[in-house]
């Protein structure tokens, strides 16, 4: 038979919805200038995303489009994860020495006794050469915000809190949030213009209730002041907080979204919902349980034609699939 191959244009107009403005994209979210120039094999250091405190020795698993797989050097599979070529969270080999990180070295090395010349040479791998990372146009380091300052923060993964929390790190243009007296499996990297981070304040201003950390006495009582005084740490100042304005996506337009539940794929998705700074994705084709909420700004949303352009599979919906196979690529 005549194989009828499922193409955007034609999508858009059966569905008859938009595809979600480009404009609307983050630079890191829209087509990419250059190719992903990273191969299987080549060694760098970057953030653990279920750590994000931790920067740890990575090696390219596997590559498609403008993504690759990363791994953890001497650990299992299952910690492997999937990052845009240009992502924030990756850098080259002596980063960590050259600002002042600790480097996690590989499972089996004892802290101190792992050396980057010598484990290359070891393992016969190449250093993923400097340019193949993003640099920033403008390197602008967040003015105003220094290590140890207190602020107010949205406990992402418990998104209903509000909490005392501290910079811990500043990479380029992004904090480091941890929330004081948690362990960093909360912690985040944001921008200074992020919506989860708020002054000093903020909750007593807007009558938001603040978590205040465990162990502290009496979080009824809680004053930000004797906290600040008896930590011996400031509050990060009102002004260096550049709240940005909510995102500008429309529900009902199409886009190209990762599958979080199986992260090598990119599926054809709309915009069911949205508030301020989110927009909740439904993959089309999929039942609505699969559905989530996402960060208007995340890396893992794209605009029609980004798996195109950047030689990536797209998982087309499900049931418009060729039955003799080989559609969307
Ligand atoms: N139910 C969770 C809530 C943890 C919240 C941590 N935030 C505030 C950093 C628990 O008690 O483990």
């Amino acid at each position: 038979g005549k194989k009828k191959v499922w193409n955007w244009s034609s999508y858009l107009e059966e569905e008859q919805m938009p595809a979600a403005s480009q404009k609307l994209f983050r630079e890191y979210q829209s087509f990419p200038q250059g190719r992903n120039g990273f191969k299987v094999g080549m060694k760098l250091e970057g953030v653990d995303p279920e750590h994000p405190s931790r920067f740890c020795v990575l090696t390219v698993a596997e590559v498609q489009g403008y993504r690759m797989r990363l791994h953890f050097d001497g650990y299992p599979e299952c910690y492997d994860f999937w990052a845009n070529a240009d992502s924030s969270d990756i850098h080259p080999v002596g980063w960590c020495e050259k600002t002042s990180h600790k480097l996690l070295p590989p499972k089996g090395f004892k802290e101190g006794e792992f050396n980057w010349t010598s484990y290359l040479k070891n393992c016969k791998a190449q250093a993923a050469p400097k340019s193949l990372f993003k640099t920033l146009s403008s390197p602008v380091t967040p003015s105003g915000f220094r290590l140890g300052m207190k602020l107010e923060a949205v406990d992402k993964k418990n998104p209903s809190m509000v909490c005392v929390a501290t910079i811990t790190d500043m990479v380029e243009n992004r904090l480091l949030i941890h929330f004081d007296n948690w362990d960093e499996s909360y912690d985040y990297w944001c921008e200074t213009s992020s919506p989860y981070i708020r002054p000093v304040g903020y909750c007593q201003e807007t009558g938001t209730p603040l978590t205040t950390p465990p162990g502290h006495r009496d979080s009824k009582t809680f004053s930000w002041e004797k906290y600040l005084e008896e930590t011996n740490s400031q509050a990060a100042p009102a002004r260096a907080f550049k709240l940005r304005p909510p995102h500008g996506f429309q529900v009902n337009t199409k886009l190209e979204a990762v599958d979080r539940r199986n992260p090598i794929l990119i599926r054809v998705a709309t915009i069911i919902d949205k508030d301020s700074h989110r927009v909740k994705i439904h993959f089309d084709g999929w039942d609505h349980h699969y559905d989530f909420w996402v960060d208007a700004d995340s890396p893992d949303i794209h605009p029609v034609g980004w798996c195109d352009k950047t030689g990536h599979a797209l998982q087309v919906p499900l049931g418009a699939e060729d039955p003799e196979g080989a559609v969307g690529q």
